[in-house]
């Protein structure tokens, strides 16, 4: 068997007919071995996903899952081309494209917007980049363009899913016009159909989470802390938090190691553990063998409370017996003390509202230039009124939550009481009680619905993974002015959560479960762009 694959290996590399990777499903790992070998360049490899964003974001499908293409890629990917040959590669991420969020900030002089999707800071210059985008450069990957969201990360109003003033609406590549989640909604269907090997999105509540788990990725939404959040258009300072949206865990583990860690620009880092591991020694398959994993039902098994269709909660209960075959001792349930009391808190809206007002002023204020003049939250709110044709159109107009924030008067007694009930409904008296009252090393739920809550104002991490799609009959809703949810073939995944800083672990359990199931593989999208590097690499001479 063994001699067979050497044979293979020597004839291919003889003939030079060595695959080339599918950039719909390509790994890393399997791009940098591509590059390692000269089967391809980086310029090659931002060629091709430029011809496959432009198949199908305004053209074809007219997914509208990226805002701009950065300028300058083709140019840094030539260096990088050259860095290579002349001195090695600098990460596991050297010269790879990776999309991002257009509310993370990226230096001016590249030719890319920051603006959140808004017109309100086109043409805004920023101080320079945010830290992860300086990570990821000083790592050698390259910033191939800003995907389109539900605009500021889905803080304006009651408002669908992914759509923003600039970049418009979005919509998921399984299924026409089906509702690619939020906020980071263009980070997701970019990574989904390749149109980068990567891809950053930023969560506050539920934004990094839901776009991958509807769009068939692996996500992890880090621990608050664990990653600086400096040069990003925020929305909370308590909740929010930067992380890999990718096609495998493998993937979301080596971007996570980049951007984490340590940044005197955002003072939550400091209180994060020192050394960053490299969360790619974490992807272990046997890593569920012995784990206790609990159920906390009362989050989600409920469709009052989530609205899952309930096919979600079959396939669900089949990846518990998945995990029982993986050698993981099941609690169930392991219920959130707090489960119920969160459903009928306010709390969050508080902290969130007066947290946004004081973070999206400073973060306007410190800006170098903004050409509308919008420097702070009533300026914004009077420019979307002044300018109702690009950003409040019919069906997409409403602020309700700017206008409400902008009421709130800043710290006071009522704020702090929030804050610390919120921290005792995520902490104390919610996934951290779950997982001493049971002895667990980490929790699983359903990742669609509202699930997100008790790790968002805990400020604790989550990682999902691909679980299931929906059947051909799947009752198809409404979910906005064209979108819809559920639908026939949109993805959903599952969701691992665990205490602060408790990344490592989460990863571990991820990656056993995606290699025994590799669901990912049996997404079926329609939209599908067809370049590929075998389109773009000049043949070879020999
Ligand atoms: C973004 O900003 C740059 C200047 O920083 C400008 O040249 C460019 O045209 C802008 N992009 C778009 C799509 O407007
Ligand atoms: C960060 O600094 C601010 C004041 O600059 C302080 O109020 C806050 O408690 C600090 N946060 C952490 C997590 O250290
Ligand atoms: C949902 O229904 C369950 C069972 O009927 C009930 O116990 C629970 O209180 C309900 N939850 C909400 C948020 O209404
Ligand atoms: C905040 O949470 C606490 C604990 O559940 C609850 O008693 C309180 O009513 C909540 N406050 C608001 C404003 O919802
Ligand atoms: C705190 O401020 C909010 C508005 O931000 C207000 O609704 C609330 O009544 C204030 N609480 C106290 C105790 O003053
Ligand atoms: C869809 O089909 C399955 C079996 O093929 C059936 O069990 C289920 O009830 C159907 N669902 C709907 C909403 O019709
Ligand atoms: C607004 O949304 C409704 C459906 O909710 C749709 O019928 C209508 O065409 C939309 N209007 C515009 C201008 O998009
Ligand atoms: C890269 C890209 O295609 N960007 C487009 C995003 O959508 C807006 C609005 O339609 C276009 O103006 C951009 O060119």
């Amino acid at each position: 068997m063994a001699a067979l694959a050497l044979l293979l290996v020597v004839y291919l590399t003889l003939v030079n007919a060595w695959p080339l990777p599918d950039l719909m499903q390509a790994t890393f790992v399997e791009l940098q071995d591509g590059l390692d070998y000269g089967d391809f360049t980086s310029v090659d490899l931002v060629t091709a996903y430029f011809q496959r964003i432009q198949e199908v974001n305004l053209e074809g499908p007219a997914l509208r899952a990226v805002i701009e293409t950065n300028p300058s890629a083709l140019a840094q990917a030539a260096e990088l081309d050259w860095e290579r040959q002349v001195y090695g590669k600098r990460s596991p991420l050297h010269g790879l494209p990776i999309i991002v969020k257009d509310n993370i900030a990226t230096m001016a002089s590249e030719g890319m917007n920051t603006t959140a999707g808004s017109y309100a800071l086109l043409g805004s210059i920023v101080p320079g980049d945010s830290t992860v985008a300086e990570k990821l450069r000083r790592a050698g990957a390259i910033i191939l363009g800003k995907a389109n969201l539900s605009e500021w990360a889905h803080f304006r109003g009651n408002l669908a899913s992914g759509w923003s003033g600039r970049g418009g609406q979005c919509t998921n590549p399984y299924y026409p016009n089906a509702d690619p989640c939020g906020s980071s909604s263009g980070s997701g269907v970019s990574s989904a159909i390749g149109l980068a090997a990567g891809a950053l999105g930023s969560e506050t509540d539920g934004s990094i989470v839901c776009p991958s788990n509807q769009n068939n990725l692996v996500g992890i939404k880090p621990s608050v802390g664990l990653v600086s959040r400096s040069g990003v258009i925020p929305i909370s300072e308590h909740q929010d938090t930067v992380g890999p949206m990718t096609r495998w865990v493998a993937d979301a583990a080596a971007l996570l190691t980049v951007i984490a860690g340590w940044d005197v620009r955002d003072n939550y880092t400091l209180a994060a553990p020192a050394l960053v591991p490299d969360y790619t020694t974490a992807l272990n398959s046997k890593a569920l063998q012995g784990a206790r994993i609990g159920v906390p039902r009362l989050v989600f098994d409920q469709d009052n409370y989530t609205g899952n269709d309930p096919y979600v909660n079959v396939v669900f209960n089949e990846a518990i017996e998945t995990l029982k075959g993986l050698g993981a001792t099941i609690v169930d349930p392991a219920d959130l003390p707090s489960a119920l009391e969160i459903t009928m808190s306010n709390n969050e809206t508080i902290v969130l509202d007066t947290d946004f007002k004081i973070d999206l002023n400073r973060y306007l204020a410190n800006l170098v230039e903004v050409p509308t003049g919008v420097r702070t939250l009533a300026d914004l709110i009077l420019f979307n009124e002044q300018n109702a044709g690009l950003e409040l159109p019919t069906n997409y107009s409403d602020q309700s939550i700017f206008i409400e924030a902008e009421a709130t008067t800043g710290f006071n007694s009522s704020y702090y009481t929030a804050l610390y009930d919120d921290y005792a409904l995520g902490r104390t008296n919610g996934i951290d009680a779950a997982l001493k009252e049971y002895n667990l090393d980490a929790l699983i739920m359903p990742s669609p619905g509202y699930t997100t809550v008790p790790a968002a104002i805990a400020g604790y991490p989550i990682i999902t993974v691909p679980l299931g799609f929906y059947p051909p009959n799947v009752t198809i809703q409404s979910a906005g002015p064209v979108t819809v949810y559920p639908a026939p073939g949109v993805p959903f995944g599952l969701a691992f959560l665990g205490t602060q800083f408790s990344e490592y672990k989460l990863v571990g359990y991820a990656y056993a479960y995606e290699q025994q199931t590799m669901t990912r593989l049996q997404g079926k999208p329609y939209a599908v762009p067809q370049t590929q590097l075998a389109d773009i690499v000049s043949p070879n001479p020999n």
